[in-house]
């Protein structure tokens, strides 16, 4: 595994097929549409009617969720990475069958590097997971990431941006693949077709412990005041 990790530190991104075994990920795909039967018609629902839906806060939702809290090799290399104190945040989202064009732009998932660097700042490390329930293929849209990308604080891509890059890596999936990603890796989702079927995935990240569940949206958006101005 050690070499695999200095690819993750280097590139940013590690495929791991085959993570979870087809039994349990099936339990965990069926687990996944229960939760999107409870939570569809809910107003508060992360929800684009016929399109996606985003899933939160899945470890007090159902317990078929519980053992990913161990779940190896990803939390020794979380860990070897962060640091030995991390929680796990774990969500999931669904891409609904026949949602024919639907795409996610170029995003990356901590856009919280201010510019100018402020003297003291903590630059924002996070590794995620992102955990195939369903097959992905051509239909349903590749991942497409560019590697290396996270080490960079002068990329930006514009939202809304789904147009392809030079040197961007595409990934398809099998049910039970996971990919591990640096949190400011930049990456995309290529867009479904109408024959696609359901595009089901866990999304594990693993945050320092002392980074608090709120930090991603206390100050956001807000202006802060310059040290040099
Ligand atoms: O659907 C995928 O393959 C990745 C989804 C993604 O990047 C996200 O929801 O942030
Ligand atoms: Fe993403």
């Amino acid at each position: 595994m050690r070499d695999a990790t200095e690819r993750l530190v280097r590139d940013g991104y590690l495929t791991l097929p085959g993570l979870i075994d087809p039994v349990r990920t099936r339990a965990l795909a069926e687990a996944v549409s229960r939760l999107v039967e409870v939570e569809k018609d809910d107003p508060a629902a992360e929800l684009l009617p016929g399109q996606n839906i985003y899933l939160r806060f899945l470890l007090d939702k159902d317990a078929t969720f519980h053992p990913l809290l161990t779940l190896e090799p990803t939390l020794s290399t979380a860990r070897s990475l962060l640091g030995p104190q991390v929680w796990l945040d774990l969500d999931a989202r669904m891409t609904f069958a026949g949602a024919a064009g639907y795409a996610v732009p170029w995003h990356i998932h901590m856009p919280v590097v201010p510019r100018p660097l402020p003297p003291f700042f903590c630059c924002p490390h996070q590794i995620h997971c992102l955990v195939y329930l369903d097959p992905i293929g051509a239909d349903e849209g590749p991942l497409c990431l560019i590697p290396g990308s996270h080490h960079s604080t002068d990329l930006t891509i514009p939202p809304g941006d789904h147009s392809a890059r030079p040197g961007q890596v595409e990934l398809l999936f099998q049910p039970g693949d996971a990919v591990l990603l640096h949190g400011n890796l930049w990456h995309r989702v290529g867009a479904a077709t109408a024959a696609a079927g359901p595009r089901r995935l866990l999304l594990l990240g693993y945050v320092p412990s002392w980074i608090r569940p709120d930090t991603a949206i206390a100050g956001c958006g807000r202006p802060v005041p310059s040290l040099t101005s």
